[in-house]
């Protein structure tokens, strides 16, 4: 018996285990038993092991493999019928093809194996964004995963109905071979392969695969949007509430600013935040003419390295139950987990993310990479419902209405602390330009300036000069479009020091950025935008800033930004012909503002 009689889905279940050959077939129903036997069963394997449950009541730990600790840009293709279609920031190979050679490395590849199916909802099952998708994984880890960021079960199955409107995924894990290693997306065709990994962004295809690339293309044919944005809302003294989405690239503060706690001069006076999503907002325009997001996920992946009870305790509040950890330091001792950045005890008896015994007095800050117990890139994933700050329209269907859009990256110079830009395309033509310091979060370099327009740049679904010109196009559809901003929190100073406190602090410039929305505070209009008075940025209660703080941090450099624009102008030269004329003229604008 199935739990469906969906044709479809039965049919492609059946082609995919005929190519896999797994031994059995199991259906996640979603219940509580059967994700308690199958966290037994990982147990028994050694997959995870299972934490101090005084201490973590419902927590677990995983390691990946070594060489699988990361998404693979590189290894990420788009396979669309027509190569342009991918365009030129995308690796495409042609579908055939592409299908030819992983039917290679699928084959017999769950031999003596389990293959799970996962029934998920993108969002609220019944929720007019809600999108479904079927996910096969021959890994308890990702099935576990699944269980905690998306809604799984029957009642997937039963909105389904009898309808092919699904996205269909297939996860092996192979031998974990990265040079055979592929996460490959068929967007003409609602369908997601990847094999050879068992890391996060890779695998667990509900976020990446589907929620950004896939999304994006519906999205575009749609008429709506998939970002790779937080969503928070900011609750004033009198109980109104107003919602802000931020995209920044991976690792660089989505998850922060998403649960941030006001700073004590805030809330004193009865301001409070609530998080709707950290990592991904779907937004379609209103009935009233508004822009409106929900959070499609159900749980968090979040950074671990860095999250502490000052930097962002409603995180650490969140992971303090059901929570499996990946690639973190585990603490022997106690049988608890630890990650650098957690607090100044590093555990004395312990294992680092490899697997060996790790003497956290050999940690060399120019060899980080080496000598960190935890891995940079180290996850929780964890539930929504657990975060002290969730919003309580987590799961309202219809969404939330969105005030402002904010862009932001890692650029330690040129990008100051915050400015507006001056209206809907320009505010488009600013995420279009979007740089940032690349991070752990992908395999490769860390720490290189690279541009990551709308934080979208390993995201989107299909060419990027198109989906520039989606957002050109939205911007028309939108009677009361949100206010476009850019924040950069990374500046430092000349020892390389961040400028800025940070975190909870961010909250000052979400006021000044909401005040803008509601034109109640006055702005300097510069070349790239409008930037705040200085005194407008609410200083109360920092040690260290002073004012002159706040100016260093708002200058606009016009010798590094007109260096950012030769640079602009050959990253648009790369995307190609499908840059729109709009982003060209936004970009000749800016140049000639600069140089005025
Ligand atoms: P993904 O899950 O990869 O998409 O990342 P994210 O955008 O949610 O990033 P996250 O909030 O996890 O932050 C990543 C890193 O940036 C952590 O090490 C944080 O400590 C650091 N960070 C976040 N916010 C700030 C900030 O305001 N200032 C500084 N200096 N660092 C920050
Ligand atoms: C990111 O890299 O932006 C993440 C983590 O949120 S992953 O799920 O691996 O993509
Ligand atoms: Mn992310």
């Amino acid at each position: 018996m199935t739990p469906t009689n969906n044709k479809f889905v039965l049919d492609w279940i059946n082609e995919m285990a005929e190519m896999t050959q797994p031994d059995q077939i199991v259906w996640i129903d979603g219940s509580e038993e059967q994700a308690e036997a199958l966290r037994a069963e990982a147990c028994s394997t050694g997959e995870m092991i299972k934490l101090n449950q005084e201490k973590l009541p419902g927590c677990y730990l995983h390691r990946t493999a070594v060489n699988d600790v990361a998404r693979v840009e590189g290894r990420t293709f788009i396979c669309t019928s027509k190569k342009e279609d991918a365009g030129n920031i995308n690796n495409w190979m042609d579908p055939a093809e592409c299908k030819a050679k992983l039917t290679k490395l699928y084959t017999g590849s769950m031999k003596g194996r389990t293959m799970y199916v996962i029934p998920y909802s993108m969002s609220v099952v019944g929720s007019p964004f809600a999108k479904y998708g079927i996910e096969l994984t021959d890994s308890i880890y990702v099935v576990l995963n699944m269980l905690i960021m998306t809604r799984v079960g029957n009642d997937v199955l039963d909105a389904l109905g009898e309808s092919a409107d699904y996205i269909k995924g297939l996860h092996a894990r192979a031998d974990i071979d990265e040079e055979n290693r592929y996460i490959v997306h068929f967007p003409e065709e609602n369908t997601i392969w990847s094999v050879n990994s068992g890391y996060g962004g890779n695998v667990l295809l509900g976020k990446k695969c589907f929620a950004l690339r896939i999304a994006s293309f519906l999205g575009r044919k749609e008429g709506w949007m998939a970002e790779h944005m937080l969503i928070l809302g900011v609750e004033y003294p009198d109980g109104e509430t107003k919602y802000v989405c931020a995209a920044f690239p991976s690792a660089c503060g989505k998850t922060n600013l998403a649960m941030l706690i006001p700073p004590e001069y805030y809330s004193k006076q009865g301001y409070k935040v609530w998080c709707v999503g950290d990592d991904i907002a779907w937004l379609r325009v209103g009935e009233d003419g508004r822009l409106w997001a929900v959070n499609p996920e159900n749980g968090f992946f979040g950074v671990a390295p860095g999250t502490n009870l000052n930097s962002n305790p409603n995180a650490l509040y969140t992971t303090m139950k059901d929570t499996i950890f990946t690639n973190v330091v585990h603490n022997t001792a106690d049988n608890t987990v630890w990650w650098e950045g957690l607090d100044k005890n590093p555990p004395a008896e312990a294992i680092d993310w490899r697997g060996n015994p790790w003497d956290y007095r050999t940690y060399d800050k120019a060899r980080k990479l080496e000598t960190s117990g935890a891995h940079p890139n180290s996850r929780f994933t964890a539930k929504a419902i657990n975060c002290p700050c969730i919003s309580k329209e987590f799961s309202n269907p219809a969404g939330v209405p969105i005030s402002a859009i904010v862009f932001g990256g890692r650029r330690a110079k040129t990008a100051p602390l915050v400015y507006q830009s001056t209206s809907w395309q320009n505010g488009a033509f600013v995420g279009s330009i979007m740089a940032s310091e690349t991070t752990a979060a992908a395999a490769g370099a860390v720490g290189v300036v690279r541009r990551d327009p709308m934080a979208m740049r390993p995201f989107v679904g299909y060419d990027m000069g198109d989906y520039w010109a989606h957002w050109l196009k939205m911007g028309t559809t939108i009677p009361h479009a949100p206010k476009i901003f850019h924040v950069n929190w990374f500046r430092t100073d000349a020892e390389g020091n961040f400028i800025w406190p940070g975190f909870g602090d961010n909250m000052r410039v979400l006021m000044w950025i909401l005040a803008r929305c509601e034109g109640k505070v006055d702005a300097d209009i510069t070349p790239i935008g409008y930037v705040p008075k200085a005194e407008d940025i609410c200083i109360e209660g920092l040690e260290d800033v002073t004012l002159d703080t706040i100016k260093e941090l708002l200058t606009v450099d016009k010798e590094s930004w007109l260096e950012d624009v030769e640079n602009i102008k050959a990253f648009y030269a790369q995307v190609g012909d499908r840059v729109p004329q709009t982003m060209y003229d936004e970009l000749a604008a800016l140049e000639a503002r600069l140089k005025a």
